[in-house]
């Protein structure tokens, strides 16, 4: 019996870090005794999507192409092949944290050792209770999970913040450079943002932003990305829309936030954005450019009066 790696289309691994629970996880799993294997496989495949390597090569290949959020290694493989899977991937899975378990079958303390040296997260006595092994790999998930969003979401707005931004954008310009995807950038910014400051004060400020924040993330599409560029402007990625699909979407969101009444002391007022719309084509070169692109169209936008989206 030959296993052939189970295709997980994970439309975007950063994604998953707002999911509640971490129930869409992605677990790879190395290791060339077919016993051993399937029998983590079937009790993974309850909770997660599970991928199988069975060489060193494939194994590599998978991490880094699929860019699991977990990885078991059996280390009773031919030769030193856990090891060397372990090693080849430990400096970037502790950097993208994805943590790393050992299956053996009696582990002692020099093999531990050597395996906690190498990078592993946690090791496992084969035969293990599943349901143990099942919470320590959940636990570990949960740690992933909030580390992710310490360091990828705004603190203030629960938007995606500047690391996110250039991760995601470079992964949508591969895409449009290898398949000519296309997709669209939004430049999102409060209208007289700073009267609100002004007026009402800087934590009435915050609030609208924060309420801002949230209203967009409820009524955006599901796969499009808001990130918190500065300030009070932020921005939606939207992949594979191009710039009409974008200009309505954008047009939506902007009328369900200008509805939006806010108070304070008993006065009530809205607030509006002005947006710039770029997509990517063949004369742009760079993603600096459009989102150059996308500034201009700002800046039309506040010309024009505010309160609209310009393409
Ligand atoms: P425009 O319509 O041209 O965009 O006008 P504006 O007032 O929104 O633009 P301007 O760039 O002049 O002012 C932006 C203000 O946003 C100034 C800054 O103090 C305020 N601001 C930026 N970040 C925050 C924040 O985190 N909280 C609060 N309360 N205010 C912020
Ligand atoms: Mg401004
Ligand atoms: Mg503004
Ligand atoms: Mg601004």
């Amino acid at each position: 019996k030959k296993y052939s790696s189970v295709e997980v289309h994970t439309e975007s691994l950063i994604e998953k870090i707002k999911d509640e629970t971490p129930k869409g996880s992605l677990v790879l799993l190395v290791g060339d005794q077919i016993d051993r294997i399937s029998n983590i496989k079937d009790m993974l495949e309850e909770h997660y999507a599970v991928m199988v390597a069975a060489n060193e090569a494939k194994a590599i290949e998978v991490f880094y192409s699929q860019k699991p959020d977990y990885v078991i290694i059996d280390l009773h493989q031919k030769e030193d092949h856990g090891f060397h899977v372990l090693s080849s991937i430990a400096n970037k899975a502790r950097h993208s944290f994805v943590p790393t378990l050992l299956v053996e079958d009696a582990p002692h303390a020099m093999l531990r050792k050597k395996a906690y040296e190498a990078g592993a997260f946690d090791i496992v006595h084969s035969p293990f209770d599943n349901e143990e092994m099942l919470a320590l790999i959940q636990n570990r998930l949960e740690l992933k999970r909030v580390l992710q969003a310490q360091i990828l979401l705004d603190e203030l707005t629960g938007a995606y913040n500047r690391k996110f931004l250039q991760e995601e954008l470079q992964r949508q310009w591969a895409e449009f450079e290898r398949y000519e995807t296309t997709f669209s950038v939004a430049m999102l910014d409060l209208d007289r943002f700073k009267r609100i400051n002004d007026t009402y004060g800087h934590d009435t400020g915050d609030l609208v932003l924060k309420q801002f924040a949230e209203t967009i993330m409820k009524n955006k599409r599901q796969g499009d990305y808001f990130i918190r560029y500065g300030g009070e402007e932020f921005m939606l990625i939207m992949p594979k829309t191009d710039g009409e699909q974008a200009r309505m979407i954008v047009d939506r969101l902007l009328h369900v936030f200008s509805e939006q009444p806010f108070e304070k002391d008993g006065t009530t007022f809205t607030c509006s954005f002005s947006s710039g719309i770029a997509s990517v084509h063949h004369r742009i070169k760079h993603t600096d450019e459009l989102i150059s692109h996308g500034d201009q169209a700002l800046y039309m936008a506040k010309r024009n009066g505010r309160n609209q989206v310009q393409v």
